[in-house]
């Protein structure tokens, strides 16, 4: 009980930058990718250039995944079956590659900014 305590004390104490951060996000545009099987859909996002945008990155597989990218600057991973809200740019035109680092295999994407 009182582990549990704790880790719902913890868990509020982390979401709690995450709702400040909420309002300005969501006038961001939003772009949704689903993760199945190990492979990015789409594996193509096209977005628009010098502006914020979300990726909201739904991992349907039962197994985590990390959303990493250099150009983008982020490393963020994705619990099986949940979703995670990735914000990036404003980007400059261009292509930014991404890939799940856990299944580099066959977990591969770009954003392209136009
Ligand atoms: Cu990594």
């Amino acid at each position: 009980m009182r582990l549990l305590t704790t880790a719902v004390f913890a868990a509020s104490v982390l979401a709690a930058p995450l709702l400040a951060a909420a309002p300005a996000q969501a006038e961001d545009p939003t772009y949704t990718l689903t993760i199945k099987d190990h492979v990015f859909e789409p594996s193509r996002v096209e977005v628009p250039a010098n502006q914020k945008v979300t990726l909201l990155v739904k991992n349907l597989d039962t197994t985590p995944e990390e959303f990493e990218s250099k150009s983008l600057r982020r490393e963020k991973v994705i619990m099986g079956r949940k979703e995670l809200a990735i914000s990036i740019g404003p980007l400059k035109p261009g292509e930014y590659t991404f890939m799940g680092e856990y299944n580099a295999d066959t977990a591969h994407g770009v954003v392209v900014a136009k």
